[in-house]
């Protein structure tokens, strides 16, 4: 069975990222249009710039929780595919011990050029006037896909839907666009459709779980793994 779970803010709520929309969430501290879309970036390089270098600061404080350890062991243990296609920018699927991970939104650890495009490990502290170490132009941003702008891995997410037989969305509101949209996708491609979320966000699922992702997560891969070895023992 191959599997594609989209994950959202909800699961590294619990190993204290804040999330986007609830109470008190990171877009009520900061309007999108300053922090989060190339406008914004363009106008007030510095304030964007203070903005990711504290969400920086609080990844690296952070530690992975149970859901993301339970999908590194669904990932080593079931026989089929599992990709995690994330709208997160922190590393803490990595950092739980998943390997095929796809940041759709990018990625804090990582900083990219504007002028030449080139990649690189993202230092703890980016300044507006940090030169490309590739042409040295004085044009470097944050790795992470703003409002308005094109989400990273479309094709590959879009083929891999179309083998998958299971899409799971794990902590996220279904706001964001175009990943709200994956399990209107999953459902016209005929894959079973599972939510793990402290809300239920639409009635778009086969089956809707509501509860923490550090309960809900474990238990959903054990059922997965002992389906596996029972279906194994046959
Ligand atoms: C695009 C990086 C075209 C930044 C992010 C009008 C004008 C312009 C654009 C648009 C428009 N209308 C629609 C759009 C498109 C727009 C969009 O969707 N806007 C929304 C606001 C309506 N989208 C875009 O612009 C995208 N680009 O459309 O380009 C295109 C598209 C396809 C193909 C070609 C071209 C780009 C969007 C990317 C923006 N960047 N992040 C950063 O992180 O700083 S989005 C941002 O929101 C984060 O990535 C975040 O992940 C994402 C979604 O939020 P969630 O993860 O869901 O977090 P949220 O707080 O909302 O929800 C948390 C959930 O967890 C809740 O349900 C809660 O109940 C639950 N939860 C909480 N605690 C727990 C829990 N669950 C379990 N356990 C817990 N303990």
């Amino acid at each position: 069975m191959s599997i594609v779970i989209l994950t959202g803010a909800g699961i590294s709520a619990e190993s204290g990222i804040g999330t986007f929309r609830d109470a008190g969430g990171l877009w009520e501290q900061y309007p999108i249009e300053q922090v989060a879309t190339p406008e914004g970036f363009a106008a007030d390089p510095d304030l964007v710039h203070r903005f990711y270098n504290a969400r920086r600061a609080n990844a690296a404080q952070a530690e992975p929780n149970a859901a993301h350890r339970a999908l590194a062991k669904l990932e080593r243990q079931h026989t089929g595919d599992v990709l995690i296609v994330t709208q997160n920018v922190d590393d803490l699927h990595e950092r739980g011990g998943s390997q095929n991970v796809l940041h759709m939104h990018g990625a804090l650890n990582r900083a990219t050029c504007s002028a030449c495009g080139h990649t690189w490990p993202a230092p703890t502290e980016m300044h507006t006037t940090d030169p490309c170490p590739k042409c040295t132009a004085p044009s470097t941003r944050p790795d992470i896909v703003w409002f308005g702008e094109i989400p990273q891995g479309m094709n590959s997410i879009e083929s891999k839907l179309r083998t998958a037989d299971l899409f799971v969305s794990i902590g996220t509101s279904g706001t964001v666009y175009p990943a709200a949209g994956f399990v209107q996708s999953a459902n016209a491609l005929g894959l079973r459709t599972l939510e793990l979320n402290l809300e239920t966000s639409s009635g778009a699922f086969d089956e809707s779980r509501t509860g923490p992702a550090t309960q809900l997560v474990p238990t959903w891969v054990e059922e997965v793994l002992s389906q596996q070895r029972n279906s194994t023992k046959r």
